[in-house]
């Protein structure tokens, strides 16, 4: 669609997937909304505005390679890179090959990555940094409904009486989403919202109610609203009954503890836990958003299904009363988990451990039966120590940075400068983690590729090119098909991404995901249609919604400790690689910071701006105060500047369900950095 100069495409940054117009002239890039988009209608934020300007800072232009990652790289050809790939793939077996993808990448790349891996190499060694952000939301959905897939749409914004947005502060994270929010509240004053957040977030400073519980009790906290609703009679008896199974042991388990004791320990005021149990036993329109206070937690999956109850138990699973929406970390995670990049999955949500699904993908790509391994792929954080142990011994980084972004960075430092693993980084700049590896393959960024991507209301649309690359660059889709070609597979000889989409979309038909019948030139659409399950019937074996009981307890911090909650800046993009340039976006964040009470700070002689060393058994790190508000013993910190790697302090520690890091928990002491006398 590229008419007079303007090019349709979609944000590379948040999982809101705001649709862009990019009209190119003599003096730049003008970014715009994309207004004929139905899902965004026009809005956008000022991420992907600012960041057209330094497309082209800092990036590479030539494959690097160096045999011993203590000599510095040498630039190569990519014939040669290419070789040097299938030499180190052909002559490991399989089982120490290992592939670590990211929610960035386009859903033609991670098709292509997911066909290679788990068809042609046989393997199902392969992640994404999504385990890091939406596996949780994955898995709970599979319990909770039977498929992954948010259920609710941005529409269900525009009509709700009450939005409830726990673990998320869209504010800074989904900034259209939220602006759609204030837009519902400035038309109709009488709409609430409601924040569950330990911090008083931007997003809570214009809610109507900051509920600033106490990190990890929103398990005790949903169960003890279930309860209370049950006993007040509120709960929807009729839709319980017709649709769903396990309400009767989801409730017991609930209803254990008595109300306020259960408030107190969340350490929440009565008045506010029953005004939202008011909101529940009304026949007010409830949307419930909810991202990463939720899914990177050690009870990940249960603080997920401890929220759904609440919608389930009053029947808000419709356009009237209302539903819950999880929100979608990155830009095209909602595609990586379409096309299975998990360890765990294949294509059209479907799952290795599934015979019928193993065979279908094994038919379709023309590869022999069995093929396929029915056997889930470790996951990265197990790699990494696999990694360690010379048990995996090639790995293959695209499109993230995990040296900063997986649990523990001294431990992930460790496995990645191991001399027994071939590291191979593909990334559009010299990364962190790039800095560590063997072999770097220099990619086309966004705005120089083509293809698609999903967003978190499930709507798909396509991405165009506008601008050109390095010469020395290849897109991620060129290089995987090298590779492949290089190895003598058939079947990945594409005449470009079209041809990809449509051997994908193939494998959707029939799908919970179904979107075959989309023609890619013109591709909107909204797989699912705007709500799922809108009649009631679940992708379950019994076609009923699943209650949950809701068992867990958090780790709390020792006596002098504080919960570090680590998480987004407002204007950055994670690891900074392409925003890190862009002054506009650096303003007011240039420097990594901890927020903290003051008056825990000034009991211990701290004021702001002073610097603080928090340490725990993992390191420690340096860091200067800011003053901010959050619930009693906690802290903040961003975790994307790489002079002070918050990751450094987060331990390897996993909700069971997800094997998802429990990343907002870590548990620190803080002291004054010592005044240096000479
Ligand atoms: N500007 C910007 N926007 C982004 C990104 C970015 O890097 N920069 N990244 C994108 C990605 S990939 C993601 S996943 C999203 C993440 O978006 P969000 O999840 O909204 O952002 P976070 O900062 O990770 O954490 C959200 C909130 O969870 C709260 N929280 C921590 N512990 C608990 C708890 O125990 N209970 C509850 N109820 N809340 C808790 C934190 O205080 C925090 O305010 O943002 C996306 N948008
Ligand atoms: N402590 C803590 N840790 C966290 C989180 C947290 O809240 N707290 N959040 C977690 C979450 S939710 C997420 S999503 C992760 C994000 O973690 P990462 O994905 O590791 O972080 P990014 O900085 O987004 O890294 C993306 C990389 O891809 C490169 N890149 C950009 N475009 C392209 C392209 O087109 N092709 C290729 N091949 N490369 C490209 C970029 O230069 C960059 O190096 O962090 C996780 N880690
Ligand atoms: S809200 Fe998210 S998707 Fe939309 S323009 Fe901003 S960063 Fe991009
Ligand atoms: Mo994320």
């Amino acid at each position: 669609m590229k008419a007079n100069n303007t090019t349709s495409t979609g944000c590379p940054f948040c999982g809101t997937g705001c649709a862009l117009s990019i009209e190119c002239g003599e003096n730049g890039f003008k970014v715009k909304g994309d207004k004929t988009n139905p899902s965004t209608q026009g809005d956008l934020c000022f991420k992907p505005i600012q960041m057209a300007k330094a497309l082209d800072a800092h990036r590479l232009s030539a494959p690097l390679y160096r045999a011993d990652k203590s000599k510095p790289f040498q630039e190569i050809s990519w014939d040669e890179a290419i070789a040097l790939l299938a030499h180190n793939i052909s002559s490991l077996p399989k089982d120490a090959l290992y592939f670590y993808l990211s929610g960035q990448l386009l859903t033609e790349e991670s098709y292509l990555f997911t066909k290679l891996i788990k068809g042609y190499l046989g393997t199902n060694n392969v992640d994404a940094n999504s385990r890091l952000c939406m596996a949780t939301a994955v898995v709970a959905h599979k319990m909770a409904f039977g498929s992954d897939g948010p259920v609710g749409n941005y529409a269900d914004i525009d009509d709700a009486d009450a939005i409830i947005i726990s673990g998320s502060n869209p504010a800074w994270a989904h900034p259209v989403i939220f602006r759609r929010i204030l837009a519902r509240k400035k038309a109709h004053p009488e709409t609430k919202i409601i924040v569950i957040d330990p911090i008083y977030t931007e997003t809570a400073e214009k809610s109507d109610l900051w509920m600033g519980l106490s990190g990890g009790s929103d398990t005790t906290l949903y169960n003890a609203l279930l309860a209370e609703l049950y006993r007040r009679g509120a709960c929807d008896t009729a839709f319980i009954d017709r649709a769903t199974e396990g309400f009767e042991q989801t409730l017991n388990a609930a209803i254990e503890i008595p109300f306020a004791e259960s408030v107190a320990s969340c350490g929440l005021p009565l008045n506010d836990v029953e005004t939202l149990v008011e909101l529940f036993a009304s026949d007010k329109k409830i949307l419930g958003l909810w991202c990463q206070g939720l899914n990177q937690a050690q009870d990940g999956v249960m603080r997920n299904l401890g929220f759904i109850n609440l919608f389930l138990a009053t029947g808000r699973l419709n356009v009237q009363k209302g539903l819950p929406l999880s929100l979608t970390g990155q830009p095209n995670a909602m595609g990586g988990r379409e096309v299975g990049y998990l360890s765990n999955a294949l294509p059209g949500y479907r799952d290795v451990r599934n015979s019928d699904d193993r065979a279908t993908c094994e038919v379709y790509w023309n590869l022999p039966p069995d093929t396929i391994s029915p056997t889930p792929g470790i996951t990265v954080t197990d790699a990494i120590d696999a990694m360690s142990a010379n048990q995996i011994r090639f790995l293959w980084v695209a499109c993230t940075n995990p040296l900063l972004t997986l649990p523990d960075v001294k431990k992930t430092e460790k496995a990645f400068s191991n001399p027994e693993l071939f590291l191979v980084v593909q990334d559009c700049v010299l990364s962190e983690t790039a800095l560590l590896a063997n072999l770097v393959l220099p990619t086309l960024s966004w705005g120089e590729k083509e293809g698609s991507m999903t967003n978190s209301e499930r709507f798909i649309k396509r991405v165009r090119p506008f601008k050109s690359g390095p010469a020395g660059a290849k897109s991620d889709s060129e290089i995987i098909c090298g590779l492949a070609q290089k190895l003598g597979f058939l079947g990945f000889d594409y005449t470009g991404a079209e041809a990809i989409y449509n051997e994908y979309k193939a494998l959707t038909k029939n799908r919970f995901c179904d979107q075959s019948s989309q023609e890619y030139d013109s591709l909107s659409y909204q797989w699912g249609g705007e709500r799922l399950y809108a009649n009631e019937h679940f992708a379950t074996p019994t076609f009923k919604a699943q209650f949950h009981p809701i068992i867990s307890s958090a780790s709390h911090p020792d006596k002098n400790q504080f919960v570090l909650i680590t998480g987004r800046t407002k204007k950055q993009w994670h690891t900074m690689t392409r925003t890190g340039h862009v002054a506009e976006l650096m303003k007011e964040e240039e420097h990594p910071y901890l927020v903290m009470n003051s008056n825990e700070a000034e009991e211990r002689g701290i004021y702001e701006g002073d610097s603080v060393v928090i340490t725990n058994q993992l390191g420690s790190l340096e860091l200067p105060v800011r003053f901010g508000k959050l619930a009693p013993n906690h802290l903040f910190a961003p975790f994307g500047y790489p002079e002070t790697p918050i990751n450094t302090l987060v331990p390897v520690t996993n909700d069971p369900f997800s094997f998802q890091s429990a990343l907002k928990s870590a548990h620190v002491r803080v002291t004054r950095k010592p005044i240096n006398c000479h």
